[in-house]
Parts: C-alpha cells; structure tokens; sequence
C-alpha cells in the first residue's frame, strides 16, 4: 500500500534539528511519505539562528501548485512561514486546495526560535492568525499562545483561557503545548459531539538539553497520525508520546540545544569494528 503523502510548508534548518529536514525524517519514524515546501532559508546550528531569509512567495504558491497536482495530500503541517508574503501564498493554497477537503491541517505558529530570533516577521502575523479558521488544528507553545492572544499563560488555567481566546479567533481545535509549564502538560481543546471538549495530557520533565525541534516533531507527528487515521484526541497522545521517546534517546549533538532523535525507532547504528 503507498504510504500517506504528508506536506510540511516549513523553513530550512541547515542543522537538521527543526524545520523540513526534520519533518521528512520524523514523517518516515510514522511510515510517511514527507515532501516539503520550504518557506525561508535560516543559517543556524545548534547553537542559535544566525540569519532568515525568507523565499519569493511565487515560488512557495508554484511549488505548493506542482506538489498538489501530483500527490495525493494526506495531511499538511504548516511551521515557519517566514514573511508575510510567504504566509499569503500559503492561505491562497489552503483556500483553493485544502478547504473543504478531508485534508488534515496541523499550524505551528511559529514566531521566534528558542534562541530569540523572528522566524515570522511582525507584518505577517496578522496573516498567520488569518490561517486559524483554514487550519484542523494549532499547536501554540506558552509563548505563542500570549502572543496570538495577549493573555499570558503560566498555568493549565491560562493555557485554557487561551484556547478559549484562539477558538474566538476561529481556531477549531487547538493544543497548548505546556513543556514549560512546572508541571509539563499539554491542553487539547476541541469540538466533540457538539460540545467543547477539554483534555489534559501530563508529560515528564525530561532533563536533557536535546530540545531543538520538540515543536516540529509534534506538529509533524500529529500530521502523521491524523493521516494515518487517528481522531484527534488520539493523535495528539501519539505525537506526544513520540516526542518523548524522541527526546529520550537523543545523543548529545552540537555546542547548543542539540536535536532530538527522530528515527529513534530505528534499528540501533552499529559502527563496523576498525581494522
Ligand atoms: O522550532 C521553531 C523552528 C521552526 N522552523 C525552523 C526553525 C525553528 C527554530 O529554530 O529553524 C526552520
């Protein structure tokens, strides 16, 4: 059987640890099929984002073009955008290719890098909450979640009150990703059966330094399991557990916030014995 065609329009990371090299590896972990649109080229390592350079929106809405012409999408992870050009001729896409279909759409609405670097500029966040109504589902973290809101949010209580606020803002469902709260759990608020529906998912606080790209992996995971057939709420602990499992086997790699091991599944290596 073909695997699902699972799309991340994402920026580059040249070190691999967030961004769409790693959405292709953690959509192979998920017997996927990743293809990728990149939205903006970054120089950065481990150690920060040095630079952004975000690519000619008419290339983003060709390449968006050719990719659905051809495949057939299972499921859509959107990540960083960039600019707001960028994010425009993503909306188009979504509008005339997406919407109305069964097409699984998972935003990660990524703003800055760890490091403090805009990886959206302030001119195209009134389109990235334009993509909120066009979008299954949003991942925010804490500080994503405030800046799409302006409520600050420290606790499960906030983090529900923002929800609340980004369902205002026409989000479907949405996922809180609480990693840094001081008890790290995720809030998934949704529409079930006509009511709204709350659920918390109680994570571990892993000590570990292998966090770089934690938050494409999930959205990425979550993409996958709703392409292979999970309900939400399912694929939410799916993508939650994958990260875990991901940040768990992580080798330290770099002088910085090293990446996560997306193919922890994989066999283990087993370097050839010298001669
Ligand atoms: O994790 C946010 C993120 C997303 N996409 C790209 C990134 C980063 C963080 O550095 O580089 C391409």
């Amino acid at each position: 059987m073909a695997p699902p065609v699972v799309l991340s329009i994402a920026g580059f990371d040249p070190s691999s640890g967030a961004g769409v090299t790693a959405d292709i590896k953690t959509a192979a972990a998920h017997g996927c099929y990743g293809v990728a649109c990149i939205t903006a080229l970054t120089v950065q390592s481990t150690a920060g984002v040095r630079r952004v350079v975000a690519v000619e929106p008419e290339l983003v809405r060709e390449t968006l073009e050719e990719l659905a012409g051809d495949l057939v999408i299972a499921a859509v992870k959107i990540g960083m955008l960039g600019s707001k050009g960028v994010a425009g001729a993503v909306h188009g896409f979504l509008e005339a290719r997406v919407a109305g279909t069964r097409c699984p759409v998972v935003l990660d609405p990524v703003l800055r890098s760890s490091s403090g670097a805009a990886l959206l500029e302030a001119a195209g966040v009134p389109e990235l909450l334009g993509l909120l109504p066009l979008a299954t589902v949003v991942t925010p973290n804490l500080d994503e979640a405030f800046a799409l809101t302006g409520l600050p949010v420290r606790s499960l209580e906030e983090a529900r009150a923002a929800a609340e606020q980004l369902h205002q803002l026409g989000a479907r469902a949405v996922v809180v990703k609480g990693g840094h709260l001081e008890l790290p759990t995720d809030l998934l608020s949704y529409e079930a059966r006509g009511a709204r529906a709350v659920r918390e998912f109680p994570g571990v606080k892993l000590e570990t330094r292998a966090t770089h790209g934690t938050g494409c992996a999930f959205a990425t995971s979550l993409a996958c399991h709703l392409a292979l057939g999970s309900g939400l709420e399912d694929a939410v602990r799916r993508a939650k557990d994958y990260v875990t499992g991901a940040i768990a086997a992580a080798e330290p790699l770099g002088h910085g916030a090293g990446p996560v091991d997306h193919l922890f599944g994989l066999a283990p290596r087993q370097p050839k014995p010298k001669k």
